[in-house]
């Protein structure tokens, strides 16, 4: 049979056509989709994620109904999948996705209206990697009312319940045993010395409120445990386990991501404050505690190593305790938040490293985490199961003005592969 030459190309049009339609419907299966699914296999399982559902909760008056149903969070959770960890410990934590129940925790953050730009990024992050499965509740704390603003984005980006507290103006102040005048002279003489927010008081009151009051205030009080994030920080990986349930099942009280040396000069009397304290209070000191990870020659003398709590989490009723209560009011009728600058990572650190037994302290390397200037990237195979987007030299562990290598010399633990590396 022969066609005429537009029929020929009409013909020949048609076949292209088809050949197209065939191709973007994906059925041609003899070009290279192989190739494709192995690399999906490794970064992004095909099989029908465990995560894709929200799970049912304990705490239903938490959940909001409208927001699990929204198309951004459904597709985040199908987009994420179940994520295979090497590490066995962490592998009993992922839990299928009709497993998924919250233990009693928040997220916490002290913030100033004007932090909700660099805070909004980070809370995005927290949500994609993890807590958009868990919906856990995050308390907002301020010295100020939080404005509409503020609010209005938070509660957007939060998949539990944002909720708002004003600090007392009581514990943003200068208390009355405190000679104002004294502290002000430290500032002037600190702002010479160029010590970093030498010179600053609301810094001072950020630092006392965060080493003995947050953790009072009424929303606080409903929770057991807290992880602290700040503006600006960055979560590198996927966190396919609930940090909180270790905590509880692992019956953990502190966690950390970066540890490292103070200045000493923000914190000259501290440790002769807390070796006053623990000789009035030997109940306190822990029997199997972290003497020397904090302190190299038995106790004499700190190290200045503490945990960098910009990242904390933590058990909220160890701080509560009577002994970190008192602790906490023995540093503060001292002064040295306002004649030093005593920062409450020391404080917490130096708590949890004598009040807390050494197998309390848990340091969690897969939470990939960067507060500026330092990175915390998981070393090992982790950091590809993981999909951690952080470079593993950046990571800052092992590195000279790191604690964590003695961390786990302290603990008898080995470090991970390829440590060296880095
Ligand atoms: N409400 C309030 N929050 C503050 C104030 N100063 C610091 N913060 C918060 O306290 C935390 C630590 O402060 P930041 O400036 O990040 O200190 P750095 O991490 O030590 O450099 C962050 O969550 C801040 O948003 C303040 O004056 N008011
Ligand atoms: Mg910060």
């Amino acid at each position: 049979m022969r066609y005429s030459r537009p029929a020929r190309f009409v013909l020949f049009a048609l076949i292209w056509i088809v050949f197209i339609v065939l191709l973007l419907q994906n059925r041609l299966t003899f070009f290279s989709t192989k190739q494709r699914l192995n690399f999906l296999d490794v970064y992004r399982p095909t099989e029908p994620s465990p995560l894709a559902t929200f799970a049912k909760s304990p705490q239903s008056s938490h959940k909001k109904p409208t927001q699990s149903a929204s198309p951004i969070h459904s597709t985040l959770s199908h987009e994420q999948g179940p994520i295979k960890i090497a590490n066995p410990e962490r592998a009993q934590h992922v839990k299928p996705e009709e497993q998924l129940e919250r233990v009693n925790a928040t997220f916490v953050t002290l913030a100033r209206n004007s932090d909700i730009g660099d805070l909004a990024g980070t809370i995005k992050q927290i949500e994609d990697r993890f807590n958009s499965r868990y919906k856990y509740d995050w308390v907002f704390l301020n010295d100020k009312e939080f404005d509409s603003n503020f609010k209005r984005i938070a509660t957007r980006l939060v998949s539990g319940r944002a909720r708002f507290g004003k600090i007392p103006s009581s514990q943003w102040s200068f208390p009355s045993h405190v000679d104002v005048e004294k502290a002000a002279n430290v500032r002037a003489e600190m702002k010479e010395q160029k010590i970093i927010y030498g010179d600053s008081i609301s810094y001072r009151h950020m630092c006392r409120y965060q080493s003995g009051f947050f953790f009072q205030h009424p929303l606080m009080m409903e929770y057991e445990y807290y992880w602290r994030v700040e503006p600006s920080a960055e979560f590198y990986c996927d966190i396919p386990f609930d940090p909180f349930r270790i905590m509880v099942e692992e019956k953990k009280k502190y966690g950390f991501v970066i540890s490292l040396l103070e200045y000493e000069t923000t914190v000259p009397t501290l440790w002769n404050t807390t070796k006053t304290f623990f000789k009035q209070h030997p109940e306190h000191l822990a029997k199997d505690n972290s003497m020397d990870f904090i302190s190299d020659d038995g106790g004499y003398s700190y190290n200045l190593c503490h945990f960098w709590s910009n990242f904390e989490i933590a058990s909220l009723e160890w701080l509560r305790s009577p002994a970190y209560t008192a602790y906490f009011e023995a540093l503060d009728q001292a002064g040295g938040f306002f004649y030093e600058r005593w920062g409450d990572a020391p404080i917490h650190s130096l708590a949890a490293a004598l009040m807390l037994r050494r197998d309390e302290i848990h340091f969690f390397n897969e939470i990939g985490y960067y507060h500026a200037p330092f990175t915390h990237c998981p070393t090992g195979k982790m950091k590809d199961e993981l999909r951690c987007y952080c470079e593993s030299k950046e990571n800052f562990d092992w590195k000279g003005y790191s604690c964590t290598s003695k961390w786990f010399d302290f603990m008898g633990r080995e470090k991970p592969d390829g440590y060296e590396d880095e």
